[in-house]
């Protein structure tokens, strides 16, 4: 066992009230490509940069091109939990960890067994009509083509929010509670390039800061303890 993970698994070992923060980073071990790793999304090659395509008002005056991109790049197939989302839900069961805060659509941390996964950016797994509001899943759109109609004839949008799209209220204020009253905040898998879920973890007033991310963050955080290795590897060693 390396000092890291000795000095981080005392910290958890300590710890009764956890809150995780996590992003894409959590489920590249799981095989979902994150937007900025070297070979993230934002490293291939398509008409549009990812950020256009994934904004509202592309959706709203370019629906076919949005859900070419969407189907391809996030509706990913055959995807399992990883050592981090088993590990997140194995501390939930146990009490020790309250909430998790998640920029991720993939719902794997649900997958694994985790109940409170405070979603800020939606999932793929929930699709709506905008027309009479009926559910549709994952597969429903998966199997669909081109832009996906409910049999009300209204057009279907996935329920993930987009760039130029406000976040849910309930949600951040759950996540801003859970972190504000946190007295060990993990946070891993992120570049904390995108705001305002970026933003939350201003919120935390503990001591106790742990960030697990393979590359730089967009920020300076003032962490007790920095490890660069995956976050997966990491966890599966607690
Ligand atoms: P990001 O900006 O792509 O950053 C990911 C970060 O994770 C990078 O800094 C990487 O270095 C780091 N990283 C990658 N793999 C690992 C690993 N195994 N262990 C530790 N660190 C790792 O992604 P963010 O989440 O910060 O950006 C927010 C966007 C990405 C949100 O809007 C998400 O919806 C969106 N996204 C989500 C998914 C998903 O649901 N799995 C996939 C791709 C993008």
């Amino acid at each position: 066992m390396t000092k890291a993970i000795e000095a981080l698994k005392k910290l958890v070992d300590g710890s009764d009230n956890m809150v995780f923060f996590g992003g894409a980073g959590v489920s590249t071990e799981s095989g979902i490509p994150d937007f900025r790793s070297t070979n993230g999304l934002y490293h291939q090659e398509w008409k549009y940069p990812p950020e256009v395509i994934l904004s509202h008002t592309f959706y709203k005056s370019n629906p076919e091109e949005f859900f070419r991109f969407y189907r391809e790049k996030l509706l990913i197939t055959g995807v399992r939990p990883n050592a981090a989302h088993e590990k997140l839900a194995q501390w939930e069961r146990e009490g020790k960890l309250k909430a998790i805060v998640t920029q991720n659509i993939d719902g794997l941390h649900q997958a694994a067994g985790s109940s409170n996964v405070l979603e800020l950016h939606g999932s793929v797994h929930r699709n709506y009509c905008e027309k009479c509001g009926k559910f549709y899943s994952f597969e429903d759109i998966l199997h669909s083509e081109g832009v996906p109609h409910c049999t009300c004839g209204g057009q279907i949008k996935p329920d993930v929010v987009l760039y130029e799209e406000g976040l849910d209220q309930r949600i951040i204020t759950s996540a801003v509670n859970a972190i504000a009253n946190a007295d060990l905040l993990i946070i891993g898998g992120t570049s904390l390039n995108v705001y305002p879920a970026a933003g939350l973890i201003n919120y935390y007033r503990g001591n106790k800061l742990v960030l697990i991310n393979k590359s730089a963050v967009a920020r300076d955080l003032a962490a007790n303890l920095v490890i660069s290795d995956p976050i997966g590897e990491t966890f599966s060693q607690l």
